[in-house]
C-alpha cells in the first residue's frame, strides 16, 4: 500500500482509481496515503457544477472539458451520483455522455455514489478532489445534483461554483432561491436551444439583480447548448476569469481557509458520528439503563443523553 501514493505521484492512473475506491469505501487502507498526499495538494482550481436532475450537467462538463483541454488545461472530473449506488444507471449514463474524453490521458473521470451517508459523501468527495489535485490536474470539476444540503456542502469545496438551470423549470428557480443562489459564482441556462430559455435567463438575471450578495462582482448568466457546445467557450472564459478575480482580490486564500475549515468540520462530524455509532453498538446496556431511567421519570431525556455522551467520551477514542 505504501507505494500507492508514489505511483499516483508518478502519474499512474490505476493508482488514482484505486485510492478513490478505498476512500469511497471508507477503507482504513486509504488513511496513510491520504495523510501523506496532503502536502502535494493546493494547486488545482476546483470547480463545482450543480443543478437539477437532467439539466445537462454531464453533457456540459463533457463539452466544457473539451474546451479546457483545447486551452491546455488538464482536467479531473468527479460526478457525484446521489441516487444510485456506484454501479447504477446514472453512472453508466455519465460514462456515455463523457465518453469523448475517455481516451484523453490528461482527463480523469470518476463517478462516486453517495451510499446514503450524508457526512461521508463530503469527506470522500473532498479526499477524491485532493487526490486529483495531487495527481497534478489543473482543474478539478465536481458535478453534483442540486440543491440540498449535501450539494451546498460539496459546493463549499469549490473555488468556483457554477449553477446550471434549464428552461421551463419553475421548481428549479425555487430551488435556486433556497440557498444555491447565494453560492453561485456563475449561472448557466443550459438547453438554450429551447424556446423558453429567454424567460429563464431573464428570471435568473432579475433574481441576481435583486439579491444583495455583498460582493463587487455580479455573477454572469451564460446561455449554453451543451449538446452542441454553443456558449461553452464563454463558460470556460467565465470560470477562468473567476479564478483570476479570486487571485487579484486576495480571495483565493480566503476560499482556501474556508475550504480547510469546512473540510475539518466534515471530518470531525463524521468521526464523532461514527464513534458514537460504534460505542452505542458496543455498549447497549448503558443505553438501555438510561432508557429505563427516562421511562420511569427518574431522569429527563436531555440529562439521559448527557450521561450517555459523557460515558462514551470517557471510554472511546474518536
Ligand atoms: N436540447 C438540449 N438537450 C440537452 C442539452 N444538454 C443536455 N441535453 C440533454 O439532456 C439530457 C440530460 O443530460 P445530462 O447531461 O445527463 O444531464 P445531467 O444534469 O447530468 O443529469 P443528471 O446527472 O441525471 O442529473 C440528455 O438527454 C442530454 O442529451 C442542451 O443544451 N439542449
Ligand atoms: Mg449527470
Amino acid at each position: 500500500m505504501d507505494d500507492l501514493l508514489s505511483r499516483l505521484l508518478e502519474g499512474d492512473r490505476r493508482a488514482v482509481a484505486r485510492l478513490i475506491t478505498l476512500v469511497e469505501n471508507g477503507d482504513p487502507a486509504a488513511k496513510d496515503p491520504i495523510r501523506r498526499l496532503h502536502e502535494h495538494t493546493g494547486r488545482a482550481h476546483i470547480v463545482g457544477i450543480t443543478g437539477p436532475p437532467g439539466s445537462g450537467k454531464s453533457t456540459l462538463v463533457n463539452s466544457l472539458t473539451k474546451e479546457l483541454r483545447a486551452r491546455g488545461k488538464s482536467v479531473g472530473i468527479i460526478a457525484i451520483d446521489p441516487t444510485s449506488p456506484f454501479t447504477g444507471g446514472a453512472v453508466l449514463g455519465d460514462r456515455v455522455r463523457m465518453q469523448d474524453l475517455a481516451t484523453d490521458p490528461e482527463v480523469f473521470i470518476r463517478s462516486m455514489g453517495t451510499r446514503g451517508s450524508l457526512g461521508g459523501v463530503s469527506v470522500a468527495t473532498n479526499d477524491a478532489v485532493n487526490i486529483l489535485d495531487a495527481f497534478g490536474k489543473d482543474m478539478v470539476i465536481i458535478e453534483t445534483v442540486g440543491a440540498g444540503q449535501v450539494e451546498v456542502d460539496i459546493v463549499k469545496l469549490a473555488h468556483t461554483s457554477v449553477v446550471v438551470s434549464m428552461p421551463g423549470g419553475g421548481d428549479e428557480i425555487q430551488a435556486l432561491k433556497a440557498g444555491i443562489m447565494e453560492i453561485g459564482d456563475i449561472f448557466v441556462v443550459n438547453k438554450a436551444d429551447r424556446e423558453d430559455a429567454g424567460r429563464t435567463f431573464a428570471e435568473i438575471t432579475m433574481m441576481l439583480d435583486m439579491s444583495q450578495r455583498g460582493e463587487d462582482r455580479v455573477p454572469p448568466v451564460i446561455r449554453t447548448v451543451a449538446t452542441t457546445g454553443q456558449g461553452v467557450d464563454e463558460l470556460a472564459d467565465a470560470i477562468l476569469e473567476h479564478h483570476l478575480y479570486l487571485q487579484e482580490k486576495g480571495l483565493l486564500e480566503k476560499k482556501a481557509r474556508e475550504r480547510i475549515l469546512a473540510e475539518l468540520q466534515e471530518i470531525i462530524n463524521r468521526r464523532v458520528e461514527r464513534t458514537v455509532e460504534r460505542a452505542l453498538h458496543e455498549d447497549p446496556e448503558m443505553v438501555e439503563l438510561v432508557r429505563k431511567l427516562v421511562e420511569t421519570r427518574e431522569i429527563d431525556p436531555h440529562s439521559g443523553a448527557s450521561q450517555v455522551i459523557s460515558h462514551l467520551l470517557k471510554k472511546s477514542e474518536v
